[in-house]
């Protein structure tokens, strides 16, 4: 699936708010500051898209991007903002919770890591939560044109042996260099039918 018409739809801040029709949705999650919007923006060839920010905790509430009618982009906020109060972190939990449980048109999940770090344990109860949901997931590595080849080489062997992913299921991507675009086209037709 190639993305040639987005358009920003909403930003839901409950569930009452989110979208619910026929469309498929594709969601993407990280914690704060990993590049999940700019991976959107990457996706969508359009700087503009999504807001992105140095500053994490940026996207507080849940945007969808309607691509060509044949999907919803969803761009969730970020996990794991260390100045984020007790009770952010649980109202994340909730807006996430409502978001995922019983939502039919969810047909994948990106969780985003960033290729110079392990995964942290928010990182790996998220994969575990959305297993135990039965929500497929794929594993996408941002910011690579930080890293050299051998040191990205080296990270994605460790997260796939940490995580017991396979290394073809993780997708190295960077918005800066541009780099992942058609991996994710290509990957997006087995899951959006
Ligand atoms: N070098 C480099 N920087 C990136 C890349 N992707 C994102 N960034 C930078 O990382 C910072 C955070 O990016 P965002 O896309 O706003 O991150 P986010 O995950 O949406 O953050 P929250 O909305 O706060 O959860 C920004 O300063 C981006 O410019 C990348 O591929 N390469
Ligand atoms: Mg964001």
């Amino acid at each position: 699936m190639r993305f040639i018409n987005a358009k920003f739809i909403k930003s839901a801040e409950k569930k009452s708010d989110f979208i619910v029709d026929e469309i498929p949705q594709v969601a993407v999650v990280g914690r704060s500051n990993v590049g999940k919007s700019s991976l959107i923006n990457l996706l969508t060839n359009n700087k503009k898209m999504a807001k992105t920010s140095s500053t994490p905790g940026r996207t507080r509430l849940v945007n969808y991007f309607n691509i060509d009618n044949k999907c919803y982009i969803v761009d969730l906020p970020g996990y794991g903002y260390a100045k984020a109060s007790k009770n952010m972190t649980s109202a994340w939990d909730s807006v996430m919770n409502d978001y995922f449980v019983d939502n039919a048109q969810l047909k994948l999940v990106f969780v985003l890591l960033d290729c110079r770090h392990s995964p942290t344990a928010l990182d790996i109860h998220m994969l575990e939560y959305l297993a135990e949901h039965e929500i497929p997931a794929l594993i996408i590595l941002t910011k690579i044109d930080k890293l050299s080849k051998s040191e990205l080489n080296k990270n994605i062997e460790n997260i796939s042996k940490m995580l017991r992913y396979n290394k073809n299921m993780i997708i190295p991507t960077s918005a800066e260099k541009k780099i992942g675009v058609t991996a994710i086209e290509q990957l997006l037709d087995e899951y959006i039918k």
